[in-house]
């Protein structure tokens, strides 16, 4: 690599006081942030990356599906744009890295070439994109930037459709934005983001960096077990047709199933509520969140169809209707060879342990690795702890990351190696 910028590295102290200013925003009292897409704090942690890329002297815009961006653009008016970027949005009372580090990682790299002078054959633009977490629909920026949003996906999203229309209206955006926010492919140079792992593995073997290979393909459906309300004292117990055991039976069921018929995949039931939901009362309807994973699109297929199947087999063993709704459905994506090879280059050129490895988390990287070179630079979690309070990554490794993102970066950028 060109030995002019191997000694180029961020501003930690820079990345440093933007990730405390930004945990600020929406924190909680056990650490950690609670910012849903479109809420009030994810509202507002946009307006602040707004304001820092301004007052860094970037020029800034949102596109129709309110995905925002700090630009830097470069002299030729034709030149492509390297997207670096991730999610401010979080999950309910989630954590403070997840998405965040990856949006200041890319801000971070913008304002070292900035402040270094260096003049690239391509723009960066550090975005961070609406609803990956899909509090209301999921990878919704990214999959509207693709041009892969369709309007199916609005009518029965997996946050429900008049959460996502009062999200929408909060926000100033419309549907018809979301749809037509479809961004040229070819006006794309590649996509990286930098990501905690959210899992154990780096910190397992002692690696510094994950060269994300594969990102998996992520389900979602609702099901409902219908039975029938009854007394719950005075029904006879063989008599009674309970909504809650037909649930409980089938969510035993998923975990032993996976775990012996699909090794390599996850699914979760995230939520069961049961209606009419009072102790005197036999449930009439226990509604659950089903979500199933796959890295690979030979069995994400079967593993779904599998688990459909089981809820009917345990609906009709307790003699229980079943009502399912498909939620959506992103399809597994492998990372760009381009990518991980200078994310590799990267690492080595900084001396970091470097290991490959398949995301088992759904990032925006999967919507955009159709269209362009997309990579995914990973930083250990202690514990392997995420989508919770006590999330944490060190800052050394943030360091780590961003430092990773640049030289990434400037590789694509430059086609340097
Ligand atoms: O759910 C996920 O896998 C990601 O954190 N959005
Ligand atoms: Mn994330
Ligand atoms: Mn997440």
């Amino acid at each position: 690599m060109d030995s002019t910028f191997s000694a180029l590295r961020i501003n930690p102290h820079r990345l440093q006081s933007n990730f405390a200013a930004l945990s600020a925003i929406g924190a909680t009292p056990e650490g950690g942030v609670n910012r849903p897409a479109l809420n009030t704090a994810h509202l507002e942690a946009r307006q602040w990356f707004r304001q820092r890329a301004m007052e860094a002297g970037l020029d800034f815009r949102v596109d129709s599906a309110g995905n925002h961006s700090a630009l830097l653009t470069c002299t030729d008016p034709a030149a492509p744009t390297l997207l670096l970027g991730s999610h401010l949005d979080s999950v309910p009372n989630g954590g403070r890295f997840d998405g965040a580090l990856g949006v200041l990682a890319a801000l971070e790299v913008l304002c070292t070439v900035k402040d270094f002078g260096l003049t690239l054959p391509v723009n960066l633009e550090a975005i961070d994109f609406t609803d990956e977490e899909g509090t209301l629909v999921g990878l919704l920026g990214s999959a509207a930037l693709a041009g892969h949003l369709t309007p199916q996906d609005l009518q029965s999203p997996r946050g429900g459709r008049d959460a996502l229309l009062d999200g929408l209206a909060c926000a100033g955006l419309t549907e018809t934005g979301l749809l037509a926010a479809r961004r040229d492919p070819a006006t794309l140079a590649g996509y990286l983001e930098l990501h905690i792992e959210q899992g154990p593995r780096l910190i397992q073997v002692g690696a510094d960096i994950g060269v994300v290979t594969a990102i998996v393909g992520i389900a979602s459906h609702r099901l409902a077990f219908t039975g029938r309300a009854d007394h719950a004292g005075t029904t006879p117990m063989p008599d009674r047709l309970d909504a809650a055991q037909g649930a409980a039976a089938f969510t035993l069921a998923v975990r032993q199933m996976v775990m012996d018929e699909f090794p390599e995949c996850v699914a979760n039931v995230g939520a069961l509520h049961l209606e009419p939901g009072a102790f005197n009362i036999v449930p009439a309807r226990a509604v659950l969140a089903l979500e199933c994973r796959s890295a690979d699109p030979s069995i994400f297929d079967p593993l779904e169809a599998a688990l459909l199947e089981r809820a009917r087999l345990e609906a009709e063993r307790f003699g229980l209707g079943l009502e399912i709704e498909f939620l959506g459905k992103h399809a597994p994506a492998p990372m760009s060879a381009l990518a991980q090879q200078a994310i590799t280059e990267a690492a080595e050129a900084l001396d970091l342990r470097h290991i490959p490895l398949a995301s088992g988390a759904g990032h925006d990287a999967q919507s955009l690795a159709p269209l362009c070179p997309a990579g995914m630079i990973f930083v250990p979690s202690v514990g392997g702890a995420s989508h919770a309070p006590r999330e944490f990554t060190e800052w050394q490794d943030c360091i780590n990351g961003a430092n990773v993102l640049l030289h990434a970066a400037l590789r694509i950028g430059l086609h340097i190696s």
